[in-house]
């Protein structure tokens, strides 16, 4: 909800630029960074630049401007890890188990099948870089 938005929550601190992030792209209303936990090699997030929990607080600009990302990052993630398909999957409220009250879609190449846990172990920095690298070499 807009009114209860955290702006000291983790994502809010990225886009401020007060925490680092591996970015693999942006538009004018979103934009793309590597899960430090990601639950597969070349697990992304994709989130709103605009203050919005959920979904269902998503302007509209924002809505087109996270797919569009969606679409862009979704598309180089399969190319970059060399897989034929991927997922995309969020979460709306702790009752659901988001856990970063920040809007965002997670992009992971493949199927939910054999993942790691959600939000369970952090990866080791050079290998996200490396990998958001080679995602960002998919994407014009
Ligand atoms: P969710 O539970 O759906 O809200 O997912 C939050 C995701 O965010 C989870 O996969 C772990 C990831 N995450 C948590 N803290 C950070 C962070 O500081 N930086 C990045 N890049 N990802 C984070």
């Amino acid at each position: 909800m807009q009114g209860t938005y955290d702006q000291e929550n983790i994502f809010a601190k990225i886009l401020r630029e007060e925490a680092p992030c591996v970015k693999v792209y942006e538009n004018d209303n979103a934009l793309a960074f590597m899960d430090v936990m990601p639950q597969t090699d070349g697990h992304v997030l994709v989130i709103p630049k605009e203050p919005a929990e959920t979904i269902y607080d998503l302007s509209e600009d924002a809505s087109l401007a996270c797919m569009r990302a969606v679409q862009i990052v979704g598309k180089a993630i399969e190319q970059a890890m060399g897989v034929g398909g991927s997922t995309v999957f969020q979460l709306n409220g702790k009752a659901a188990g988001q856990t970063v009250p920040h809007f965002h879609f997670h992009v992971l190449p493949g199927s939910l099948l054999g993942l790691k846990g959600h939000a369970s172990e952090m990866a080791d920095p050079q290998t996200l870089m490396d990998i958001a690298e080679k995602i960002k070499s998919f994407i014009d």
